[in-house]
């Protein structure tokens, strides 16, 4: 094993192991399973698949280190192995971002950017672990003071999604790590390798053993067997909402605190008064990237009549210059579908649109030979009894309507299920703070999209989940508020007294 905790077989397929006590192993079982790369259909990681034995072992590792050395430590001190987990993922983004490639065929430029945003997030909750603060109650009831303290909730098992897999664990880990607490990951099946990775870096901070865990694993009831775990006290979950409905109510049965942050629909609206090419530019970046393969892709645009025609050959024109191909090459702006159901559902949802008479627009971009490739798709011509308008689609597909008037436009928008974000383009203030205050989403982006800060709230509302990732708040999630009562008289004789 390298100091990386992946070693390179004869055969150039990576072996992984567990993560589990600060220390690599394989699963109880001994079972391995593949990680395939999207891109060349190969196997590239061989992976310890662990099961719910190994939950308990990791959840019992976790539990330990709560309440040993890392107990101890004081905020300071937890913020310092922070900020040097930080300065070692910064130096090996590169190794970083190649499995999270490989995993799931994000292209280079995409993955290096979401690896660079990792220290980011790790030194701002470094910066609140010192900040934890109770509260003075002086005037509470005549006889007595009392105050709070804020502790560390205990164990957080992380499930999480193949799409943005390292990522999308910091905005759990970082504020977790800040409050104190405990770690137990079950990154998806599909992008096992990244996050195993991501535990050499870990190992090498310097955190106590136990803090931070990983079981990979080919089932998906290794997922249920952490948000089920008694010892679990919070189950951080992203991915589907069928999944989400699920991890919740295992969760329920032991009273563990959930936040779940899952699908979307989120509507872009696109008025006559806006800047057009800022518009187009900005729908291709909220649909296009990743694939498509974002919970807040802007997948359903809605743009005001009298520039639909104008908008939808610009947006027609710049999808044709996007670029499908190898990952790994910098000029590539799309790679492939990250799994092959995934493909599979996409295809299914634009044939399905097709034979209910909708107008599909195909880019002509070459697709590269292999690979699960689904080239940029633009629907038109449809209403919101299409499944296309309606589910997520998950994959390079926009649909786009024209509106006529501000409240259809809202009206439309509003009409989901889902309620994660929401996109506005318009040069006129008044309308951008009533959209605002109309939009019946958790993130609003005004003439942009897809910006992201650890400082600023992430959530959604509606089937799009429960509870919000990022802003100082974020680490509130992660402690639980004890209060503590003083008697100041010393007059106790009278047991009737009290109370
Ligand atoms: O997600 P799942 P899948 C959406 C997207 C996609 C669909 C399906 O629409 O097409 O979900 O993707 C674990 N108890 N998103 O099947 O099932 C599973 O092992 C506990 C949106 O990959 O939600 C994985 O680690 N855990 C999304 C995680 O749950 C269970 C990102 C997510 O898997 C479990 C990904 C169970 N019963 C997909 N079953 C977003 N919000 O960004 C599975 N898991």
């Amino acid at each position: 094993m390298t100091e990386h905790g992946a070693r390179r077989e004869p055969s150039a397929v990576e072996m992984f192991d567990l993560y589990i006590d600060g220390a690599f192993r394989p699963a109880v079982g001994g079972a391995r399973f593949a990680s395939q790369n999207p891109f060349t259909g190969q196997d590239w990681a061989s992976v310890a698949d662990g099961d719910s034995r190994d939950i308990d072992l990791a959840v019992a590792a976790a539990t330990r280190a709560l309440k040993g050395e890392w107990r101890a430590q004081p905020g300071a001190a937890r913020a310092r192995l922070m900020t040097k987990l930080a300065d070692i993922v910064e130096r090996d983004a590169r190794d970083l971002a190649r499995a999270e490639m490989h995993d799931n065929g994000k292209v280079r430029r995409d993955a290096e950017a979401q690896v660079k945003m990792i220290p980011v997030w790790l030194r701002y909750f470094a910066g609140l672990a010192d900040k934890i603060e109770g509260q003075a109650l002086s005037d509470v009831k005549p006889g007595y003071f009392a105050y709070t303290r804020r502790e560390p909730i205990g164990v957080v098992g992380a499930i999480l999604p193949w799409n943005a897999p390292l990522l999308l664990m910091v905005y759990k880990l970082a504020p977790a790590l800040a409050a104190g607490c405990t770690f137990v990951a079950k990154p998806s099946e599909f992008t096992p390798a990244s996050t195993l990775a991501f535990a050499s870096c870990v190992s090498e901070a310097g955190f106590p053993a136990g803090v931070f865990n990983v079981v990979t694993s080919s089932s998906r009831d290794t997922g249920a067997a952490l948000a089920a775990h008694r010892g679990v006290a919070r189950v951080a979950f992203t991915g589907s909402t069928r999944t989400g409905i699920a991890v919740a109510k295992l969760a329920a049965d032991h009273v563990a605190r959930v936040s779940l942050e899952l699908g979307g629909k989120s509507p872009q609206l696109v008025f006559a008064d806006c800047d057009l090419e800022a518009a187009v530019n900005g729908v291709v970046a909220g649909v296009f990237a990743a694939s498509g393969q974002m919970c807040h892709a802007g997948s359903r645009v809605y743009v005001e009549r009298s520039i639909y025609d104008e908008f939808l050959a610009r947006l027609k024109a710049k999808v044709g210059e996007i670029k499908l191909g190898d990952p790994e090459q910098e000029a590539t702006d799309m790679g492939p579908i990250s799994t092959a159901a995934q493909f599979e559902r996409v295809v299914e949802l634009i044939e399905q649109a097709r034979g209910k008479g909708a107008d599909v627009f195909v880019s002509e971009a070459q697709v590269p030979v292999g690979g699960y490739f689904i080239s940029p798709t633009i629907v038109t011509g449809i209403n919101a009894s299409f499944a296309i308008a309606r589910e997520e689609v998950f994959g390079p597909v926009v649909i786009v309507t024209p509106f006529d008037d501000e409240e259809t436009a809202v009206w439309m928008a509003n009409n989901s299920d889902y309620g994660l974000a929401a996109g506005i383009w318009t040069s006129d203030i008044r309308r951008v703070h009533l959209l605002a205050a109309s939009l019946q989403v958790g993130n609003i982006w005004v003439n942009c999209y897809r910006v992201a800060s650890p400082a600023v709230p992430f959530g959604g509302s509606k089937l799009s989940g429960v509870g919000r990732e990022n802003g100082a708040d974020a680490m509130l999630e992660y402690l639980e508020t004890k209060s503590v009562w003083i008697e100041l008289t010393g007059n106790t004789s009278d047991p009737f007294r009290m109370g």
